[in-house]
């Protein structure tokens, strides 16, 4: 089956984007960033290009390896290996190697909890709290090779949990603590899990977020979970079963502080992160150590700029692989002190961010455009009640960002001071691929710019051609990386097909660009049946199945619809079982449903009930149609291959 959907093709992505302004890197990132000059990033990037060997061995220094490699690549595609022969452990590059330096009582995470409370964790303090967890997991029965899913609210607790796994070689599966029960169990199963680590709760907008309750409806139905520990956060009380519910302040107290880090190898399962993608069922995205932890930690210096004296936010929660790559492995692994916050932007007003700020004097700030846009939206008064002097550098990452937000950031945030960083990468690039470097890279509005060093990418047509100066057509990366991912967990024949089979030879992003005269990357969103719903990744076909396991429902297509903050809303055509009528309730019913089975993210904007789906003569759905439909009631595109022209008739008349 293609990704793609047959109703799209290159002819569609066109931009309608024209953005003249252009920002140069402002004179003291200049003089004293890590990459300083456009003319030092082309020498870095043809030498990485056109001697990658030798390129990445070098940058390879910058991990500690308990034995160096033998090859720097083995590439048989679709599969790379890296740094062959090597062994090394992320958690001793991202916690022990800094302990030999003044950096041992450098704060490595800061935290705030939602309700107020702050904790500071050292890179010492860090490692006995790592070793600590890494010994209980052992106790557990967990060993090398074994999986964990971790289901956590924003506290230390979780990078902790993640660290303790790489140490002993566990992989880790973090599921985003916003997910339903049914949700983390199909994950659970999926990569079967032999231990959860979850928490009591966590407080999200002054509300607490049940987490050990969902574990327990997922338990129920997952063979391969043998126990569950249990951080204490809100307190609130919650059934522990005997035998296998244990509490983690319990348990750290009767194990040693020190615990020997695994000498794994380079390709060691470090992680999996389930994404969305065209089909109904999540992708478990295996991403491996050396490779990872190499690029995660090299572009963190590179892009953030990163020194010591600074303090590092990224707002992204550790559920998603910006957390994963920019909260714990990247920023860790340089030895940064990163600060950690539990809940939301807006609480108890709009300004916590910027108070957060304020009061940690966060130096560089990494977001999404989502966010940028309910900044935008609540209005300047917030931000500008703040002293926001203490930043130097702002990041955008999750989606396109608009000029418009683009230009808010810069002036009522960064005051027109800051570089901006808009970082465009994917779950399955695993580190960031394209975006400005910011003591050399001139800035425009809306474009990631260019590719960092080591990234090949391209812009291509559906048959392999190489297109011109702003001409649409798919992103793709025409060599492989060291964070690439490795496989899907468990469906390698999925992984060849969906990422090197789109477009021969290269791997196939799924989303729609542009490369302008200056060769900046604009990147217009996706291509296939996956919507950016406030930069959360999210698939129609997941949010479908959701739909039609509700036993009112006999066929559902989702569409995304443009949404000034979310980016998309999510617009669902319904059609019911013979017998069932549409109503209010039934459409508030469905919507709880789809929360249920998926989550809050995934709750359709809008529900519409319809008598038929418009579909093509070989009977799929015409999304297209929907589309549009959903975005502006009119269909202006080619209808020709639709089967029944009276479903459309129809459909529009229900709108009015
Ligand atoms: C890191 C992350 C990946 C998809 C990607 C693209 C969109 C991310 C972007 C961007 C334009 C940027 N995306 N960053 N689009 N400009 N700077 O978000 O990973 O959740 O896997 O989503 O997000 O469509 O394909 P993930």
């Amino acid at each position: 089956m293609s990704t793609i959907s047959p109703d799209r093709s290159t002819s569609e992505i066109k931009s309608v984007l024209h953005e003249e302004r252009i920002f140069p890197p402002p004179e003291d990132f200049a003089r004293s960033a890590h990459i300083r000059s456009m003319e030092e990033y082309e020498r870095l990037y043809a030498e990485s290009l056109n001697s990658p060997e030798t390129f990445w061995a070098r940058m390879a220094e910058k991990l500690h390896w308990f034995t160096r490699w033998h090859t720097v690549l083995e590439w048989n595609l679709p599969h790379a290996r890296w740094f062959v022969g090597g062994t090394l452990n992320a958690s001793y590059n991202c916690v022990d190697r800094h302990l030999n330096s003044w950096r041992r009582n450098k704060a490595a995470i800061i935290w705030e909890g939602e309700p107020g409370e702050v904790r500071t964790l050292t890179y010492q303090q860090l490692y006995r709290e790592v070793c600590r967890f890494a010994n209980v997991l052992k106790r557990m029965g967990i060993s090398r090779g074994d999986r964990v899913a971790i289901y956590m609210p924003m506290v230390p607790e979780l990078p902790i949990a993640m660290l303790a796994c790489a140490r002993i070689g566990a992989t880790h599966s973090v599921v985003f603590g916003g997910f339903s029960a049914e949700a983390l169990r199909d994950r659970i199963n999926d990569a079967r899990c032999k231990l959860v680590v979850t928490a009591d709760g966590g407080w999200r907008r002054g509300s607490e977020v049940r987490l050990k309750a969902a574990v327990d409806e997922a338990l129920q139905q997952t063979p391969s979970v043998e126990r569950c520990i249990v951080v204490r956060r809100t307190g609130s009380p919650v059934r522990m079963e005997p035998g296998r519910d244990f509490w983690w302040h319990e348990l750290v107290e009767t194990v040693d502080d020190h615990c020997p880090p695994e000498e794994l190898d380079s390709e060691h399962p470090l992680y999996i992160l389930y994404t969305s993608g065209t089909t109904g069922k999540p992708k478990g995205i295996l991403h491996t150590t050396g490779g990872y932890l190499l690029q995660t930690a090299l572009t963190t210096e590179w892009v953030f700029d990163l020194r010591d004296e600074d303090i590092y936010w990224c707002t992204a929660d550790i559920g998603w692989v910006t957390g994963h790559s920019y909260v714990v492995y990247g920023p860790l692994a340089n030895g940064a002190t990163v600060l950690m916050y539990e809940g939301a932007p807006n609480y108890p007003e709009p300004d916590r961010f910027w108070e957060l700020i304020e009061r940690h004097r966060v130096t560089i700030f990494y977001t999404a455009p989502t966010a940028i846009r309910s900044f935008i939206r609540w209005g300047e008064q917030w931000p500008l009640k703040h002293d926001l002097s203490s930043l130097r550098l702002l990041g955008s990452v999750g989606e396109p960002i608009n000029p418009e937000a683009w230009m808010w950031y810069r002036e009522v945030i960064g005051k027109g001071r800051c570089p901006i960083v808009d970082t465009w990468w994917q779950t399955e690039t695993g580190a960031i691929m394209i975006s400005p470097l910011p003591g050399a890279t001139p800035t425009k509005p809306g474009s990631a710019t260019r590719p960092l060093p080591g990234v090949e990418a391209d812009i291509r047509t559906k048959d392999g051609r190489s297109v011109g100066p702003n001409e649409g057509g798919y992103l793709v990366i025409t060599r492989p990386w060291p964070s690439m991912m490795r496989t899907i967990w468990g469906d390698d024949e999925r992984y060849r097909k969906q990422y090197w089979s789109e477009i021969e030879g290269v791997y196939f992003t799924g989303d729609g660009a542009r490369r302008d005269e200056d060769g900046y990357y604009w990147v217009m969103g996706r291509v296939d049946d996956v919507i950016n719903v406030s930069g959360h990744r999210l698939g129609t076909a997941e949010v479908e199945s959701a739909l039609v396991s509700h036993e009112a429902v006999a066929e559902a297509a989702v569409v995304g619809r443009p949404d000034e903050i979310k980016g998309s809303a999510i617009v669902a055509f319904v059609t019911l079982e013979a017998g069932r009528t549409p109503s209010e309730e039934l459409r508030e019913e469905l919507k709880r449903h789809v929360v249920k089975e998926i989550g809050a993210l995934a709750r359709p904007d809008e529900i519409r009930f319809t008598d038929a789906l418009p579909k093509t003569r070989s009977g799929k759905i015409m999304r297209r149609l929907l589309r549009e439909l959903a975005a502006s009631g009119v269909v202006r595109g080619d209808t020709t291959t639709l089967e029944d022209f009276s479903v459309l008739e129809k459909l529009r008349m229900e709108e009015e």
